[in-house]
Parts: structure tokens; C-alpha cells; sequence
């Protein structure tokens, strides 16, 4: 599947938490003695107030899982309490502001104290268990506080990223009907501020539901202020009590809502719950990442998606780890501020997207060659598909040729990794996501369902449930079942394409679905064409994805105007603007091509497939256009493809 070479586990790796041998024998167990396998693994990570009666029960033709029922525990008593005082002055945070003068400590004493307090004034203002609590910060600790404050009362939080347009987080506050918002007055990337909550009181113009707005104070810029709605976290904390008992919650119980992009429709708001979410979290943190105690560990994920929630707060607390968080971007003020912070802050462990490899790759050796990057020690990649020329850079010159690399394939909906190499235990080969992680049980579906054995490329799918398993689609569990247990009843259908070598290791070819993946930012097709369609002047939208070198994908959308509108620059501008305004930057389409007529089905339906092919140039593939209503509609976007 690729010339690179396979890299055999290096020697520091021989002492790792889980090696070739005992990957074996745990991932056979988990599969043949489950319960058994699953209870062990849940005793030795969390701590339980109550034990669970049944380990796992699930149906995947209805899509229902729950995991350790009857137990009980709290998630911010996993993640706090319980490392101390052992870890009283330890670091749980580091944190790096976006100036590279700003850092700040944060040891699990202050963790405790800070979410304690949070927590207490959450409940002040009337917000309990239950209730959803809609989280829009920049990277800074407080919003760690502020997810794990709302586990502490059992709220459900909603992290909305910072980077969604207000429009946005409104549909989101609304869709989860939450009664408050946590935000900051700005936030700061590469030297710009975000108007956060000059956004976030736009969208609560739309919002009754909210009664309380909680500002953290991080830039001091001017805002907007309804003085019955809205208060400054640091007034509420100071006079906040800094004991607050952790409430008692089901393993079932939800823990967060965190919305994602599908091929149809509005992003859905994906349910997960407390006992299995956290063991996975903590359990694939620690042996994944061969986390060793005392060891600096840095994602630079936001913690407006998935990978955030599990792999810089939950996954790193459970394990008392020390989490960096850094607030600003890879490439400001230059492109070594990454290396830079490594070496500031001696990080053994650093996990990004590939995008942000390709970015910095293209800038060449010299700023990464700039830093002395001594203490790292394992490298990972997470959010699409790495191309292996990136992986041999990110290998070779950020690591040295002395770091494992693990790129793990999971999503917002597996809550945690579910295809990845361990580095003591897995030879590496360069864009291979490699075997599935313990309990995992994978399989590829050939377009008919029947399942694809040895070597091959299909569907890939899930034969069986895992702790942190998605449970509902907030406000419309059907939705769910329809999204992933329907597809091939009996499989969770991933949305992905993969396939299988001979060796059995496992190579993520992306989506199958109308999801795009820009820059690691999961996007449906189907949002961007409402955005454009929007607009007055437009009867008819329709997006595909097209190969990008930087970002991965970009977005291409193909536009029909309203008859007797002549398209212009202006309006294109406009378009922009309008993806921009309604789902976000990370929406900006990269070409806009007029399009007279769309290719389409006698039924009506949209060949994408076409559309697909066109956007990616491949102009000799069209395959077969027999079936089109209007063959021409083909010829004309051909002659009028762009560059
Ligand atoms: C964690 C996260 C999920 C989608 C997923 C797939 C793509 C993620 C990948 C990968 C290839 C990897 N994806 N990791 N593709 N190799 N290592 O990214 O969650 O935002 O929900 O996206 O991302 O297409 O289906 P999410």
C-alpha cells in the first residue's frame, strides 16, 4: 500500500505499558471474555461510589449500548479529587497563552479549588443536574473549569468552538435548550481577538432560555453587558464557597452534548454518558500515548470538538497527568512557536492534525530545526487521513527519527480511539491508522453488507458496542438509529472507507458519505449548500470536496443563480460572506463555479458523483452520464471549470 519503510518499535519502547505480546493476548480477551476484560479494566481506572450490576448490554439493529449499569461515579471526582494530595502541587494544566510572554500553572489544588467554586456558582444561579449548559471559550484553562464544574453538579455541558459564527452557537443553544452559557468577553489567536461575547449576545437575542451568561475576563476589550442576565466569573467565584460535594451520577447518566456535521441536515447533538466515556478516555490516554507520570502531554486540538473533551481534559485528568493547553495558532508569531513551546515547557508527548503537519512542512526544516525538541518522545495525529510524505517529515525531522508516530482513527460519536497503533506494541507504517484498540471489533462491508474477509477495501463498520459508544442524538434518538444502525442492521456504520492489508493493518481512505473534512473540521455538505441558497439571487447550491495539499479537502460548490441574474465577483463575495456569517471561517469555500443547470437524476437527485469528479479534475472519469436528465449540463460545467 505505500514504498515507506515499516518502522519496528523502537528499543525506548521496550518497557512500555502494553508491548507486541500482551496487545495480543488483552485485545483477544476483550473480545472472547468481555465482561471479564471490561469490569477489570473499570476497576483499575476509575474510582466507583457504587458498583455497577450489569458490565455492558446493547442491540445494535436498535443502536441502544449501556455500560456498567447501576454504578456510580463522578467525573470530576475522577479527574481531581482523587489525585490528591498526592498531586496537591503537581501540575494538571500548563497553560500557553497565545503571547508567547503568557503561561500559567494550574496544580490539581487550584483544579480542585477553581472547579469547586465554578460549580458552586452554577448552582447559585438555579443550574442542576440535568440541565445543559452551552460552553463558547477560547483556549484557556477556565474552560476546562467550566466542563468540568457542570460534571461536577451533573449539568450536561455543550462546548460550541469558538470559531462558529453566532448564528451557529444559537442553533446549538436552542437545539440542546440550554438555560446557561459560560464565554469570555474576547478570546486571542495570533495576535487577533474574537468577539466572543459580542457573538454570544447576538445568538441569546434568539435565546430565552438562557438566564445566566458567565464572562471570564480575558482580554478586557469592550462589551456589550445585560446586567440581568449576565455576570463576570471572576466576581462569582470570589465569593463562591470552595468545597462543592461531587454529585453522585449513573454511569449512564449524560456527561455532554457535543454537536457534529453529518451528511443531512443540521449538525446533531451527540449524547454521551459518564462511566464508559471515561474509561475509554482514560484508558486508550494511557496506553496510547504511553503515558508515564510526571510526563508533559500537548494536544493542540480545541476544545470546541471531540478531541479536546477526550484527549486534553478527560483522557489527561483521569490519569493525573499534566495537560498542556495552548490558546494560540501553530504559526504566529512564526512557525516554530510549536517547537518552541516544546522546549519551553518539555513536552514528551505532542498530538495534532495533519493538517497542521503539512502547514508547517511546507515552511520548510528551519524553524523546527531551531528548537532543540530533546524531551519528546512519542508523536500522534488525529482529525483525517495523513499522507504518508507528511508522516515521513513529521517522523523524521519534528521527531527526529527517534518518536513513534500514532495515528488514530476515531470520531466525536466513538468518543475515544478506536483504530490506532500502540507505540510499545505496534511497527509502524507511515498513514496506516493500524489495528483497533482493545474491545474494538471491526469488520468491511462490501456495498451488498457481506462482510469482506482477509485483505480488501469496504465500508467500514463496528460488529460490536465499546464503553464510550455515542448513546442518542440529543433531542431525537431517531436520528441516531437512522444515521448509524441502519445502513447494514447489526454494525454501527462509521461513514468511513478503509481498507485491509495483508499484514491486517487497517488504512482509512476517508469518507464515504457527503461529509467533508477541511483542514480536520468535519463539515456537511448539506450545511454549506443552505448557507448559499440563502441568499436571493440563488435557486440552487450543490458542494462537494476536492483534494487541497494543505487542508485536506477544500469546499467547491457549484452555483445556480436565479434566471435573469447575471453572476459577478460581488456576488461571489457575498456567497463568501454568507458561509462565513452562518456556519463559521472554517466554512469559507475555496472555488465557486456559476452552474447554468446541476447534473441530475430523471428522479431529481444531484449526481455528486459527477460534481465530484469535475472538482477534482478527473474529467475522464465521468463514468456514466446516460442516466442524467440533461447530458449537456455535464459538457458546460466541464468547458467552465475554473483554472
Ligand atoms: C476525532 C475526530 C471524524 C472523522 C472520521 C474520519 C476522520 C479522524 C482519522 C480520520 C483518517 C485518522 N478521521 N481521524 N481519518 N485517519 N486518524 O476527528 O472526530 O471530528 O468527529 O471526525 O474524521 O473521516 O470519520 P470528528
Amino acid at each position: 500500500m505505500s514504498e515507506f519503510p515499516i518502522h519496528p518499535v523502537p528499543a525506548n519502547f521496550a518497557d512500555a505499558h502494553i508491548d507486541a505480546e500482551r496487545y495480543a493476548e488483552l485485545y483477544r480477551r476483550s473480545l472472547e471474555e468481555p465482561e471479564a476484560f471490561w469490569s477489570e479494566q473499570a476497576e483499575a481506572f476509575l474510582d466507583w461510589l457504587a458498583p455497577w450490576e450489569t458490565v455492558c448490554s446493547y442491540d445494535f439493529t436498535t443502536g441502544d449500548a449501556s455500560w456498567f449499569s447501576g454504578g456510580k461515579l463522578n467525573v470530576s471526582q475522577n479527574c481531581i479529587d482523587r489525585h490528591l494530595p498526592a498531586r496537591a502541587e503537581q501540575a494538571a494544566l500548563l497553560w500557553e497563552g497565545d503571547d508567547p510572554a503568557d503561561s500559567r500553572t494550574i496544580t490539581y489544588a487550584e483544579l480542585k479549588d477553581a472547579v469547586c467554586r465554578l460549580a458552586n456558582a452554577l448552582k447559585a444561579r438555579g443550574v442542576g443536574k440535568g440541565d445543559r449548559v452551552c460552553i463558547y471559550m477560547p483556549m484557556i484553562p477556565e474552560a476546562a473549569f467550566a466542563m468540568l464544574a457542570c460534571a461536577r453538579i451533573g449539568a450536561i455541558h455543550s462546548v460550541v468552538f469558538g470559531g462558529f459564527s453566532p448564528e451557529a452557537l444559537k442553533d446549538r443553544i436552542i437545539d440542546a435548550d440550554c438555560c446557561a452559557l459560560i464565554t469570555a468577553d474576547e478570546g486571542l489567536r495570533g495576535g487577533k481577538p474574537i468577539p466572543l461575547k459580542a457573538n454570544a449576545d447576538k445568538a441569546l437575542t434568539h435565546c430565552p432560555g438562557v438566564h445566566s451568561c458567565i464572562v471570564v475576563r480575558r482580554t478586557g476589550g469592550d462589551i456589550g453587558w445585560d446586567a440581568e442576565r449576565d455576570a463576570w466569573y471572576h466576581e462569582l467565584v470570589a465569593t463562591a464557597p470552595a468545597e462543592c460535594e461531587p454529585e453522585p451520577m449513573d454511569a449512564e447518566d449524560p456527561l455532554f452534548i457535543l454537536y457534529t456535521s453529518g451528511s443531512t441536515g443540521k449538525p446533531k447533538g451527540v449524547l454521551h454518558t459518564t462511566g464508559g466515556y471515561l474509561l475509554q478516555a482514560a484508558m486508550s490516554f494511557k496506553y496510547v500515548f504511553d503515558y508515564r507520570d510526571g510526563e508533559v502531554y500537548w494536544c493542540t486540538a480545541d476544545v470546541g470538538w471531540v478531541t479536546g473533551h477526550t484527549y486534553i481534559v478527560y483522557g489527561p485528568l483521569a490519569n493525573g497527568a499534566i495537560s498542556l493547553v495552548f490558546e494560540g495558532v501553530p504559526t504566529y508569531p512564526d512557525a516554530g512557536r510549536c517547537w518552541e513551546v516544546v522546549d519551553k515547557h518539555k513536552v514528551n508527548t505532542f498530538y495534532t492534525a495533519p493538517t497542521a503537519i503539512r502547514a508547517l512542512q511546507a515552511v520548510g526544516d528551519e524553524p523546527v530545526k531551531r528548537a532543540s525538541r530533546e524531551t519528546l518522545r512519542l508523536l500522534g495525529t488525529v482529525g483525517e487521513p495523513i499522507n504518508p510524505e507528511a508522516w515521513e517529515w513529521y517522523y523524521r525531522v519534528v521527531g527526529d527519527g527517534r518518536c513513534p508516530v500514532v495515528d488514530t482513527w476515531w470520531q466525536t460519536e466513538t468518543g475515544a480511539h478506536m483504530i490506532t497503533p500502540l507505540p510499545g506494541a505496534t511497527a509502524l507504517k507511515p498513514g496506516s491508522a493500524s489495528f483497533p484498540f482493545f474491545g474494538v471489533e471491526l469488520a468491511l462491508l462490501a456495498e451488498d453488507g457481506s462482510e469482506i474477509e482477509g485483505p480488501g477495501a469496504g465500508y467500514l463498520v463496528v460488529k460490536r458496542s465499546w464503553p464510550s459508544q455515542i448513546r442518542s442524538v440529543y433531542g431525537d434518538h431517531q436520528r441516531m438509529v437512522d444515521t448509524y444502525f441502519s445502513h447494514y442492521p447489526g454494525y454501527y456504520f462509521t461513514g468511513d472507507g478503509a481498507s485491509r492489508d495483508e499484514d491486517g493493518y487497517y488504512w482509512i481512505t476517508g469518507r464515504v458519505d457527503d461529509v467533508l473534512n477541511v483542514s480536520g473540521h468535519r463539515m456537511g455538505t448539506a450545511e454549506v449548500e443552505s448557507a448559499l441558497v440563502l441568499h436571493d439571487k440563488i435557486a440552487e447550491a450543490a458542494v462537494v470536496g476536492f483534494p487541497h495539499d494543505i487542508k485536506g479537502q477544500g469546499i467547491y460548490c457549484y452555483v445556480t443563480p436565479m434566471q435573469g441574474v447575471e453572476p459577478d465577483e460581488q456576488l461571489k463575495a457575498e456567497l463568501i460572506a454568507l458561509c462565513v456569517q452562518e456556519i463559521g471561517p472554517i466554512a469559507k469555500p475555496d472555488v465557486i463555479q456559476w452552474a447554468p443547470g446541476l447534473p441530475k437524476t430523471r428522479s431529481g437527485k444531484i449526481m455528486r458523483r459527477i460534481l465530484r469528479k469535475i472538482a477534482e479534475n478527473e474529467l475522464d472519469g465521468l463514468g456514466d452520464t446516460s442516466t442524467l436528465a440533461d447530458p449537456a449540463v455535464v459538457d458546460n460545467l466541464v468547458e467552465n471549470r475554473p483554472g
